[in-house]
């Protein structure tokens, strides 16, 4: 809780959110534009001091992911609708105690503005599962990217 607490007031003071799994786009904003073609970077931290072992990414609909960028050690499965469109993603690997990964994918937005809402599951060693849903917003904030 106190790591947690400070790392927000030093996140508020630099004004980057550097815990949580997060989507941002590929340089960090919140942001983008409707109809663009987008590399946005998935980021995880392990906050606990076991592994976590797997990440599972819900994609908003009308998203339309074309490309991972490669990272050794992950594997990575897919779950595609009937339209061939990617709605899910679990990247499977190791995220030791005190290291994040990074996971970028290109991707075009969805042609109307409004709101992406990004849902992360993170799986830890011990099978826990952290939600960052929305479930608990102050503790699992799901990640939303502006489209305008
Ligand atoms: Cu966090």
């Amino acid at each position: 809780m106190f790591r947690s607490l400070l790392t927000l007031s030093v996140a508020a003071l630099i004004g980057v959110a550097s815990a949580h799994a997060t989507v941002r786009t590929e340089s960090g904003l919140t942001e983008s534009a409707a109809g663009k073609s987008e590399v946005y970077r998935l980021n995880v931290p392990t906050e606990k001091d076991i592994a976590t072992t797997e990440i599972r990414l819900v994609v908003p609909s009308g998203v339309a992911i074309s490309r991972f960028q490669v990272l050794p050690g992950f594997t990575r499965t897919v779950t595609k609708n009937a339209d061939g469109l990617v709605t899910e993603v679990v990247w499977t690997g190791s995220i030791a105690p005190m290291e994040y990964a990074r996971f970028f994918f290109q991707a075009t937005n969805p042609a109307a503005p409004g709101t992406l809402v990004w849902k992360v599951y993170q799986t830890y060693s011990d099978g826990s599962v952290v939600r960052w849903d929305d479930t608990d917003p102050a503790t699992g904030p799901a990640s939303k990217i502006t489209l305008k």
